[in-house]
């Protein structure tokens, strides 16, 4: 598979697995867990190619791993808008976080603060060039936030880090943003 297949493939299996799943017949478990065979067939692809994206993915979107019942099952690490109970553990964030976003949105988010969109947690990145990654995939002018998550996390904000390294928080109020 080339790279684009790649990717191609990846935004298929986050669909699946993080947003309707019901389109492909599937029906993740409150873990957010599919059998990789049952991905396989709704998704129509080999093995070969699912590993691929799974073990080459730029941010680890996926993990694969055997259930209680012997079985391989899949999940997407984060970023679903399904339903979902990942069961991550609070954990001590660090002192700063950072968020990419549009300039566009900022003076609505200056208003308001981070909301969490269509997804279960507002997504901070650990540093500056992730969060301009992913504040590229917006159009226009890329800004970058600067989170005290330090002045957050005393003040009883929790903070959660998904097995991929993304930080996940419920909301972040503006008084705790700098641009
Ligand atoms: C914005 C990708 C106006 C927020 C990435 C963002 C990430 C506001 C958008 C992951 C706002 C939500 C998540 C407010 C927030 N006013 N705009 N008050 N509060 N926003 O896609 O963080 O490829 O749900 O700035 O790499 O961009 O899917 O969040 O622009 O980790 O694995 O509302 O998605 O990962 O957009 O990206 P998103 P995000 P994957």
């Amino acid at each position: 598979m080339d790279h684009r297949a790649m990717v191609r493939l990846s935004k298929r299996m986050s669909l699946a697995l993080r947003h309707e799943p019901a389109r492909f017949g599937l029906a993740p478990d409150r873990a957010g867990w599919v059998p990789v065979d049952d991905l396989l067939a709704a998704l129509r692809i080999d093995r070969v190619d699912l590993d691929a994206v799974v073990a080459g993915n730029d941010k680890q979107r996926f993990a694969v791993e055997r259930g209680a019942d012997g079985a391989e099952r899949i999940r997407a690490n984060q970023g679903h808008s399904i339903p979902v109970d990942l069961g991550l553990t609070p954990s001590a964030p660090p002192a700063r976080l950072y968020h990419g976003t549009s300039r566009v949105a900022l003076d609505s988010i200056r208003a308001t603060g981070l909301h969490r969109a269509g997804r279960h947690h507002v997504h901070l990145s650990p540093d500056v060039a992730t969060a301009r990654r992913v504040g590229a995939r917006r159009a226009g002018e890329l800004v970058v936030l600067t989170v005290d998550a330090a002045a957050m996390a005393r003040d009883g904000h929790a903070f959660y880090r998904s097995a991929n390294g993304v930080w996940l928080t419920d909301a972040v109020p503006a008084r705790y943003l700098a641009d």
